[in-house]
């Protein structure tokens, strides 16, 4: 896959050179550019921002350096399919595995990191017309810009392409793959500060501990995540989980 992020904090995406996602870019497996939005401006003091037509708080970023890049990015295709524009804003749609997953079949990702109080309104109209573009929010709450966002969507997805995370079974055993919050987890020693590993995980009835841990996973997810619950189709439930 490949990935472009645009953004004026190139540095903030340094950490993605780190553990599994820096050893699939050093394996190929994803192919990871971060581009400095400062680059594309012709002024002496880099200015990537103005006031809000129509007044107001804060400050918007100018088409004219979104445009250059996305144009310089997009004659880079030589080929290639079009890429898939992600912009990271509260007002996007929601980020969540589903999403992740279909993300992760994509060929190529460009990620929009916006600052301030948004990117001027044409940029997307703009680019919409060469390329798909989708807002995308990663919940109800503000961050002060793009990066943080465009990161964990990039380590959401990238860990969902094959080769990228080891053992591709830890995927499926996880969180959110099934609809359901994952169930808890032990491991050695039996009895750590008076507190004993469940019984049953010792037992080695394997029929058991599933059981086990998928009514763990429905009553964990009832407590904690109730509209995860209301969203499940009814066809995900067996007849022994309607049981608890
Ligand atoms: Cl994707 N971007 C920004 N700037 N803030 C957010 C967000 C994204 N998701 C939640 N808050």
């Amino acid at each position: 896959m490949r990935l472009d992020v645009l953004s004026i904090f190139p540095d903030y995406l340094a950490p993605l050179r780190l553990s599994l996602i820096g050893k699939a870019q050093a394996a190929g497996t994803i192919r990871l550019s971060v581009h400095d939005l400062r680059d594309y401006t012709h002024d002496r003091h880099r200015t990537v921002d103005d006031t809000p037509y129509g007044g107001g708080a804060g400050m918007v970023m100018r088409p004219e350096p979104w445009g250059e890049a996305f144009d310089d990015l997009l004659s880079t295709a030589d080929g290639d399919p079009r890429p898939l524009v992600i912009v990271p804003s509260p007002a996007g749609i929601r980020f969540n595995q589903q999403l992740a997953r279909e993300l992760a079949i994509e060929p190529w990702l460009v990620f929009a990191c916006g600052r301030y109080e948004g990117i001027d309104q044409r940029v997307f109209d703009h680019t919409a017309t060469v390329a798909r573009v989708i807002p995308v929010s990663l919940g109800d709450y503000v961050l002060n810009g793009g990066e943080v966002a465009a990161m964990a969507m990039i380590e959401a997805i990238a860990r969902l392409i094959p080769g990228v995370v080891g053992n591709p079974e830890s995927l499926t055993e996880e969180s959110h793959e099934d609809g359901l919050l994952e169930y808890p987890v032990y491991t050695k020693p039996s009895t750590w500060r008076g507190l004993a590993v469940p019984e049953i995980l010792l037992s080695g009835n394997h029929a058991k501990i599933d059981r086990w841990r998928r009514d763990e996973s429905l009553r964990r997810t009832a407590r904690q995540r109730p509209d995860l619950l209301q969203e499940l189709p009814a066809t995900e439930l067996d007849k022994a989980d309607l049981a608890i």
